[in-house]
């Protein structure tokens, strides 16, 4: 895999700045440069295995690895300064003929609790070929700590430039210890006063859709002879040694081609890798990120037996069986304790996360053996069923670390670190119980939750795919597509809201700008909770939700999803859509507007709508 460029990030450090006298720089300040380029890659192709060319949109930078953007870190107080240069080719005439103009672009960051306007996580902006842009944004002194990213938000392009693979790792790093009346950062116990502290492996996942073309243009999307094959029952999308793959055309997205291509879900730019910087006898926090386009992830790790062959010499119609043959230890505990980088209540111990487009998920987990260990993606969805695909192998080094148990082995470790560390004894006590109770801990949440006092109003939103007598569909919130410049919400500063949210086709995963929500309820047709393991209407798509605090929620047909949220600090325009790439493209979004109370705000009244 080589990078076109390798583009200089400057660091600038607090040392480094000449600052009046009485004037200290808290911290340093980091500053990255990104630039939007082509550049020539390669992805595995598990159906010929073979490496297949490519050539995608991608983001460079120092750090980068090739079809991965390089992950950012900063803390909160900070600001983080990103230059973004786009230096892809303004688009041909045909290109922009054809509606198929996909080079400007933008950044979001997805979940950042900073403000949505002016040069900040303002996705209104559009950065043109040839221009660039200095983004600063300004990450407030009470931000939690926790795993965030990072990707275009140009609508009308995000399917295809996601669906190049760029979205990056944006990292909020904290050290704030807990005190009687504020919370602190989970990160402080895991960082052990011996030095030994937890290992960290980020995991983007990625769903690249790139496609080949034949001579007169056409995609190479073979069909099955059956004319009602469903479209998991084609051949995979084919690429020749001469191809490059390439992701330019609005033709190879929606359900149907994304399914057809039968391309697999990549970590950190690569098909299959093996991930190789796990230790035995040490927690290992993995912070998992999907910034794929459609399909779930729903991982489980398992030893992989010896002797197994190589999962890349084995063709991916073989897979299945070779998961049931290799793939046969007992799953791996994962400790679970943050959604979109919000850090929950209590760890939650599940053998198999389950994430959809947009949202992140924080684990922690602890090898005994050495060895290979698969990371298996249980694919048994509606329209696949009985699909079970490998996400790669993590390589696990070190001697063999037996524990009778691990779960009291963490409670045990995280609390000789708390008495270390936090130095305040009634804030000690507290978090010392709390570990010993089911591995509590609210003292490192830093949401309340909402109460039924404090809810102002109420919103819906049901995100609608409605299907026309010719075979077309409209894709929308609430049934009127997604339109610039018109506000479909206005909400006001220092309010909190109950939502509703609902599907009227399909799985949608929801996400909105700026604040994150709490999820309060999640009920079926017949109204029955669908969160609480071992209930007859369980989901384990919702496992452990109810409380929990996150910005992106996956809303299936016949759910009713109820949650409240708070706007804080920030006014301003933003979005709230659908984190499917293409759905949100294809209209499934809102302009919402924040204001201030008392503020009319007469700009866009014309587009008002109110509810
Ligand atoms: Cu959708």
């Amino acid at each position: 895999m080589k990078s076109a460029v390798a583009t200089l990030v400057a660091s600038v450090t607090a040392a480094s700045l000449v600052l009046p006298e009485g004037v200290s720089a808290q911290s340093a300040s980091p500053r990255y440069e990104l630039s939007v380029e082509r550049i020539h890659g390669e992805v595995y192709n598990p159906w010929t295995l073979e490496m297949d060319a490519v050539e995608l949109r991608a983001f460079q930078g120092e750090g980068g690895q090739g079809l991965v953007a390089p992950t950012m870190r900063v803390s909160p107080g900070e600001i983080l300064s990103l230059r973004v240069q786009n230096k892809l080719a303004t688009c041909s005439p045909e290109e922009i003929a054809q509606l198929e103009c996909y080079n400007s672009t933008n950044i979001h960051t997805h979940g950042l609790w900073v403000s949505p306007s002016g040069n900040s996580d303002n996705v209104m902006i559009s950065i043109s070929p040839g221009e660039q842009f200095e983004y600063e944004f300004v990450i407030p002194p009470d931000h939690p700590s926790g795993t965030f990213w990072y990707h275009p938000h140009m609508h009308g392009a995000t399917s295809i430039q996601l669906g190049s693979g760029m979205a990056g790792a944006l990292i909020i790093d904290g050290d704030r210890v807990p005190t009687m009346t504020s919370p602190g950062d989970i990160d402080i116990l895991f960082s052990q006063p011996n030095g030994q502290s937890f290992g960290e492996k980020i995991m983007v996942f990625s769903q690249i859709q790139y496609g080949c073309h034949d001579q007169e243009g056409k995609l190479k999307a073979p069909r099955s002879p059956d004319p009602e094959a469903r479209p998991w029952e084609h051949p995979a999308w084919a690429c020749e040694a001469s191809d490059v793959g390439t992701v330019d055309r609005w033709s190879q997205f929606g359900v149907s081609m994304e399914n057809r291509s039968k391309r697999f879900t990549g970590i950190n730019g690569q098909v299959h890798p093996t991930l190789s910087v796990l230790e035995t006898g040490r927690f290992q926090r993995l912070r998992m990120i999907h910034a794929g386009l459609r399909h779930a992830v729903r991982m489980s790790i398992r030893r992989l037996v010896d002797g197994a062959p190589p999962l890349r010499d084995v063709p991916a119609q073989d897979h299945r069986a070779w998961i049931a043959q290799n793939c046969t230890g007992e799953p791996i505990e994962q400790f679970h304790f943050a959604d979109d980088g919000l850090t929950r209540t209590a760890f939650r111990r599940t053998t198999q996360i389950s994430m959809f487009p947009g949202s992140r998920l924080d684990s922690l987990v602890y090898f005994e053996q050495p060895g290979l260990y698969c990371m298996v993606d249980d694919q048994r969805w509606q329209m696949q069923p009985d699909e079970y695909r490998m996400l790669g192998i993590l390589e696990v080094s070190g001697r063999t670390a037996a524990v009778a148990n691990v779960a009291g082995h963490l409670a045990e470790t995280l609390m000789a670190t708390a008495e270390q560390r936090i130095t305040d004894s009634a804030v000690r006590e507290r978090i010392v119980a709390d570990l010993s109770d089911g591995l509590k801990i609210g003292s490192f949440s830093w949401h309340e939750p909402v109460s039924d006092e404090e809810i102002t109003g109420y919103q819906k939103a049901a995100m609608t795919i409605e299907v026309h007598e010719d075979g077309s569909e409209t894709y929308s919130i609430d049934g009127q597509p997604h339109e610039h410049g018109r506000i479909d919400r206005l909400l006001t500063v220092g309010d909190a809201e109950e939502w509703e949210l609902t599907s009227t086709l399909g799985g949608h995963p929801f996400h909105i700008h700026v604040n994150p929500f709490q999820v309060v309820a999640i009920r079926d047709r017949e109204g029955r909770d669908v969160t609480i393991e071992g209930s007859e209407a369980y989901d384990p798509d919702y496992g452990g939700m109810i409380g929990g605090w996150r910005d992106t929620l996956i809303v299936k047909q016949g759910r009713v999803v109820t949650m409240r949220t708070r706007y804080r600090r920030y006014i301003g325009d933003f979005v709230m859509h659908c984190h499917l790439a293409s759905h949100g493209d294809m209209g499934m979004m809102q302009n919402v507007r924040l204001k201030m109370p008392g503020n009319q705000h007469t700009a866009n009244k014309e587009f008002l709508i109110l509810d």
